[in-house]
């Protein structure tokens, strides 16, 4: 008789469990631990209150935009006058939970309450996000939460994405779903690419011409199948952001938990500030137009001379940005900075014997020096893409490599620290499928198992124990085929989603079987629920 009675009870307690488990396994990326506690259900409906302390308040009202949106609740959030009565309470609590874990979080789920604390906004923002992975994905009048403990935090400090914003530029209505993304998926950094050849998009009060010349070239892209060459109009094409719009920016990616880093990309890559400033060119007399084709490095001239008023207008232009960007980090770009202008101009060979400088290695040295210095001045830590190691610098500056292990390797060994940004797999801009008729991109061909797959810690380097140096990692967006919000949308989405488990998860919880069982139960539905395009092919290609 006992045991009959006790059966229903068992069952109960045995499928909250499972549906519990089944949830909490469905999580992208997957978290560092769970427990099914599996206790009766918590109820949400529209009389459950947020409840924040001082620390997160903004991210109380995060919370409410985003559980209307997905369930279409709108929650109030309590004050101290609010009486509570019985119903259920979501809890947004500061709390350092363990010492040396920045980013975690901590969420419980249990009988009348959903307690989420952390010690940090981003370690807040990424509670809210798996909150919300253990939601539907519709409108509800009331919906049961299974009673769950997770404790969660990243496997790397340094979780990026970067846009290119030049090549081609967006919306503000898009940089802000952009940033929706990264905090969906647990990043923590926007790299934004804001200055290239090919366009200047930041405002600049000190020098107008930036973007009153320099945010506009005369072409367009208009064809983008790989089968077709690409073809361009001389349609005049550009714009840019006013330095309000990017206070927006970082204000709506603060709330999310998400650095913004911008990026002035200099001495090379520099056509459109010597279009608008022709006296910072190795030929201050010839007309320099913004570039209207892409891959500038060595056909045609777009470096930095090194004279008197290029220094000015260097210190003058990072001290805005480094006003600007609350970030600790500035990226002063210093990639592919072809040597051969300097090399035909009479008056940089000069200045590079008047300096002591023996060759335009040590000129491009003797530029990154000078910027970072100012940027120091400002408080400012450098990253740069990894050819700044080209010469002896300070290890406070950041390596972000684009090419093999052995650069990485190389800075670490001299001690600086450095972020992952391989061109394989981590170029969002190269092909995800080998389909002949699949959309314009560049390079070869880095599918979704590959970046799921990738390992940001070289082996060497582990062997060498000096993994420590390895930041992190970033996906690149490089934006000369994508003109379009809808085309961004369909080059990072699966890949990012995959990149953001390599990032946050242990190595050994990674399984890429399960991952596509995840990203088609769970991911795909939400890409379609944002509206938002993506490669639907990665099952062929993998
Ligand atoms: C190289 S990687 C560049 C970019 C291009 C990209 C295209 C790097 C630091 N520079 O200027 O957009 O390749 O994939």
């Amino acid at each position: 008789l006992w045991s009959f009675l006790l059966l229903p009870a068992f069952v109960f307690l045995a499928l909250g469990c499972d549906a519990q488990n089944l949830l909490v396994n469905n999580i992208v990326p997957k978290p560092v631990s769970f427990t099914a506690t599996g206790e009766k259900p918590v109820e949400i409906d529209k009389h459950t209150f947020i409840i924040a302390d001082a620390n997160y308040q903004e991210q109380a009202v995060y919370l409410q935009e985003l559980l209307q949106h997905q369930i279409g609740l709108r929650l109030e959030i309590a004050t101290p006058q609010t009486k509570l009565g019985r119903h259920t309470r979501i809890m947004l609590l500061h709390d350092p939970i363990e010492a040396n874990r920045p980013e975690m979080y901590w969420l419980e789920a249990g009988a009348h309450y959903i307690r989420l604390k952390a010690r940090d906004v981003p370690g807040m923002v990424h509670g809210i996000q798996t909150l919300l992975q253990l939601l539907p994905l519709k409108q509800v009048k009331e919906v049961h939460l299974p009673t769950v403990e997770i404790k969660d935090y990243p496997r790397f400090a340094y979780r990026g994405m970067h846009l290119d914003v030049s090549r081609h530029i967006f919306p503000m209505a898009f940089l802000k779903k952009y940033i929706d993304y990264l905090a969906f998926h647990k990043f923590n950094n926007f790299h934004w690419h804001l200055t290239d050849d090919q366009g200047w998009r930041l405002e600049i009060k000190s020098y107008p011409k930036l973007t009153s010349v320099g945010a506009w070239r005369n072409s367009t892209l208009i064809g983008h199948f790989k089968a077709e060459p690409a073809r361009y109009d001389s349609t005049r094409y550009g714009g840019f952001y006013t330095q309000d719009q990017v206070r927006e920016i970082i204000k709506y990616a603060a709330v999310r938990g998400i650095n913004v880093i911008p990026e002035i990309d200099i001495p090379g890559h520099s056509r459109a500030i010597i279009a608008a400033y022709p006296e910072f060119s190795t030929k201050p007399d010839s007309a320099w137009q913004v570039a209207n084709t892409w891959g500038m490095y060595n056909r045609q001239n777009n470096v930095l001379a090194p004279n008197p008023a290029t220094f000015k207008f260097l210190e003058t232009v990072f001290g805005e940005v480094a006003d600007l960007f609350p970030s600790e980090y500035i990226h002063l770009g210093g990639d592919e900075c072809s040597k051969i202008w300097w090399k035909a101009s009479p008056s940089t060979q000069e200045f590079m014997k008047a300096n002591g400088l023996k060759d335009e290695k040590e000129l491009q040295t003797y530029f990154i020096k000078k910027v970072s210095g100012y940027l120091a001045a400002k408080n400012k830590k450098t990253i740069g893409w990894h050819e700044i190691l080209e010469g002896d610098l300070d290890t406070t500056a950041v390596i972000m490599n684009w090419r093999s292990d052995q650069e990485a390797i190389t800075a670490a060994k001299r001690h600086h620290q450095v972020i992952m940004t391989p061109g394989s797999p981590l170029y969002f801009d190269a092909y995800q499928s080998k389909d002949p008729n699949d959309s314009l991109a560049i390079h070869g061909y880095n599918p979704l198992d590959a970046v799921y797959n990738y390992n940001p810690v070289p082996a060497e380097l582990k062997k060498a124990r000096l993994d420590k140096y390895i930041l992190g990692a970033q996906g690149n967006v490089w934006t000369e085929y994508m003109e379009t919000p809808s085309k961004v949308e369909y080059m990072v989405f699966p890949r990012m989603t995959a990149l953001s488990e390599v990032l946050w998860t242990d190595p050994a919880k990674k399984d890429y079987a399960d991952f596509k069982r995840r990203l088609k139960g769970f991911i795909l539905p939400r890409y379609a629920f944002w509206g938002s395009g993506y490669f639907k092919d990665f099952e062929q290609w993998t």
